[in-house]
Formats: structure tokens, sequence, C-alpha cells
């Protein structure tokens, strides 16, 4: 079944009210992804939230009025609520609130596919419950196999009120457990990757990460028109010319008010972006509001606390938008579904990764191996053979120099 509902948002300053709009269309986003079809979305300016209901009486009352219409009951706060306000919402007016958070749990919930991903989402759900275990809706019942409805089937989730405390946090713990076995198998694996110099991919959900991937990697991960098609983090390796390998990883999309402890919950798939040498940021160029979807993904990688590690802007999706004259110095315009500028990109990363750099080198006739060596990490330039030797002109990287230092020329 397909659920109507009713968005509200409310705007404490005036001076914000674009960001609030702006805000609200994610919100909408997010409702279709769960599959609940937004009837109207609606924005209330006040100077304080009213503590008891959050929203204002009389805005609330219209609400119902328009639920009532739809035959829905159904209403989706773009603010966090606590679960006080939520309980005297529901009781008072007789509607179902349910907020951004509740909303994106859900999407993850349904988006789950991978063992670890759901227990992340079923950690990050109950701890979200633990503060409101009144209020448990649907979840248990979901855990039986009716996902999918947001906000539904209630009557069922109720029976389960008498859970107490005690028993949400033992189960946390199990999950906790769980997760760090889970954790452990990745770690080795991750050790074996240690070689190689990694890359992730970050950006808003949406801005073409995953389609990216799958154009650099050749692999086949899910791409969709829909907010978190990525739960899950995947690597694969790119090939450079010369041998040189890197693993690139995908990951999960960041949103604006992620709630905290979703964060924390992700926090093994968010380990390829906190160990990565690089960070290609993917913006979807064609978006209207691609600056606030950088300022949050900024946002989240300094919660994270790695936004020192170098990036790469990437301006996807630039087939929708005319090419712009002036592109700054880590900043690059591609298509990842059109394969448009990837060569460039990945010279870009290539660069970034290994700051080449071009240097004279000489050897005597002795050194034949270290010539031969040069020859295989290095771009040769020019080899002028003279009486006593071999002068070379080569790009090394950083990371190889090391082999020749002693044949640098002074
Ligand atoms: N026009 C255009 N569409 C693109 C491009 N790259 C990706 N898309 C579309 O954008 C949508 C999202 O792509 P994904 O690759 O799933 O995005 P993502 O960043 O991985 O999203 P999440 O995993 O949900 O965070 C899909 O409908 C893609 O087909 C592009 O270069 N041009
Ligand atoms: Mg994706």
């Amino acid at each position: 079944m397909i659920e109507k509902a009713v968005l509200v948002g409310v705007c404490l300053n005036k001076k914000n009210y674009a960001e609030k709009e702006a805000s609200i269309a994610e919100l909408v986003r997010l409702a279709e992804t769960a599959k609940v079809k937004v009837c109207t979305k609606l924005i209330q300016n006040r100077e304080k939230i009213d503590p008891k209901y959050f929203a204002g009486k009389g805005f609330l009352q219209k609400i119902k009025m328009i639920l009532q219409n739809i035959e829905s009951d159904l209403l989706i706060f773009d603010n966090d609520l606590t679960p006080s306000q939520v309980r005297n919402i529901e009781r008072d007016f007789k509607l179902k609130a349910i907020d951004r958070t509740e909303l994106i749990l859900n999407i993850f919930h349904q988006h789950a596919k991978t063992k670890e991903a759901k227990l992340q989402v079923r950690l990050a759900e109950l701890q979200y419950q633990l503060p409101r275990l009144k209020k448990l809706w649907s979840h248990l019942d979901r855990e039986k196999g009716t996902a999918g409805n947001v906000g539904t089937a209630r009557g069922m989730g109720e029976k389960q009120i008498e859970i107490d405390k005690r028993l949400v946090r033992r189960e946390i713990e199990k999950v906790k457990k769980e997760l760090e076995k889970i954790d452990k198998q990745t770690a080795t694996q991750r050790k074996q990757r240690k070689r190689f110099k990694k890359v992730c991919l970050v950006g808003y959900t949406n801005a073409g990460k995953s389609t990216l991937f799958n154009s650099l990697t050749n692999s086949d991960v899910l791409v969709e028109d829909k907010l978190f098609a990525t739960l899950d983090s995947t690597a694969a390796e790119i090939k450079f010319d010369k041998g040189r390998k890197l693993i690139l990883s995908d990951t999960i999309g960041f949103i604006s008010h992620l709630p905290h402890h979703l964060v924390a919950s992700f926090r093994a798939t968010l380990q390829d972006v906190i160990d990565a040498d690089l960070l290609l940021h993917i913006v979807d160029s064609a978006d209207e509001n691609q600056r606030f979807q950088i300022k949050e993904v900024k946002k989240v990688l300094k919660e994270i606390g790695i936004e020192a590690i170098p990036q790469i802007m990437v301006n996807n999706k630039s087939d929708l938008i005319d090419f712009p004259k002036k592109v700054a110095k880590n900043q690059i315009f591609i298509s990842a579904a059109k394969k448009i500028n990837l060569e460039n990109l990945k010279k870009l990363i290539d660069e970034n990764l290994h700051q080449a750099e071009e240097i004279e080198f000489f050897f005597d006739y002795s050194q034949q191996h270290l010539v031969n060596k040069l020859h295989k990490l290095a771009k040769v330039r020019q080899e002028n053979y003279r009486n006593d030797g071999i002068e070379i002109k080569a790009i090394v990287n950083q990371e190889d120099l090391r082999y020749f230092e002693s044949n640098k020329k002074k």
C-alpha cells in the first residue's frame, strides 16, 4: 500500500527560509524513496518552537483537516522531534507523526542488503528506539516481513511496548558483537590492501558515486535514482600504466541532518573513507541545491574527523550543464554515466596520489639494474649515453624516489 502524507517544517529564522525550502524539497525525495506519496508540504514560520508540539497548535489543526481530506493521518516533520512531542501530537491530534530521522531509518531498513548493512541499520534503529520505547511502531512487525510501509502496522508494534529498555540494551550489545566479528574479517581484507593507495568516493546521496565507481572499475554495483541506494561499501582496483594500482571504494551517501547515531552505526562502512589517501568528492552539478549539498558533505567529513584528507572535487552529471570556463586546481567536470572526461580524472587522481616530479639522474654502467628499475617505475623523458655513464631525465613518483636517491644529479 502506498501511504499518503503531509510534510511539514518549522522555520525559526526567516533568513534561513530558502535553506528550509531546500531541506523540505529533500524531505519530499526521501518520502518518495520510502514509497510515500506527498500530498502537500507546508512551512510554518515561528520565533521559537512550541515545546509541547514543536509546531503551533493552529498549524497542526490545519494539517489535521488536510489529512482528513486525503484520508490519511501521516505527518512527516523535517525537524527532529523529541519523543514526548511525538506522543503529544499523536494523543491530542490523533495523527501519526514521524520525523526526518525515522524516515531515513525506514529507507535504510528497506535498502539494507548485506548482513553487515542490516546489522548496522538494526543498531541505529535500536538506539533510536531506546528513548522512545512507548512509541515503538512497526519495527518489530517489519522484522517479521511486512517491510515497506512507513507508519503502518502500528497495532502490532504496539503489542511490543512492554519490551523494556533492558531488553533493547541487551539486543544492542548483541548486534554490536556481531558487527565486531564482521569487522575483524574485513580488517584482514583491509590489511591485504594496505600496499595500495586508497581512494574513496564521498558525496551527497544520488550524486552519482556508484555510477562513477562502475565506470572506473568496470563493476556492476547498484545505481538508482533514489536516495541511499548504496548502504555498503565496495572496493575494486583501478589500474594505471606502469602497473600501478589503486583501490577505489564506493560507500554510503551523505545527507543533511544525518543523525549522529546513524553515523556511529555505520562506522564500519565509513572505515574505507577514514583510511583513504585521497577522497573524490562527487557533486551533482545539475542539482540546484549543490552548494548546500557540498556544505553538508563537508560538515559530515568534519564530524568523522577526516576533513584533512586531500580531496578532488568531481563535478558529475556535467552532460546536463554547460561546461564552465574556469575550473579550480583540484576540480574536474565529468559525466560518470556518459563517460566524459574520465581519463583526465584518472590522471588527476594519479598526480595527486603519486605527486610525480621530473628529475635528472646519473647512473654509471655498473648500475644497469637501477636503470632498468627506473624504466619500469617512471616515465623516462630523455636518455643520454655518455662515456662515463647514462644521464636520464624522468618523471618519478615521490614514493619511488628512494631507490634512486644517490643517483640524483646535484
Ligand atoms: N545525467 C546523468 N545522470 C547521472 C550521471 N551519473 C549518475 N547519474 C544518475 O544519477 C542517479 C544516482 O546515481 P548513483 O550512482 O546511484 O548515485 P550515488 O551517489 O551512488 O547514490 P546513493 O548510493 O544513493 O548515495 C542515477 O539515476 C544515475 O543514473 C551522469 O553523469 N549524468
Ligand atoms: Mg550509490
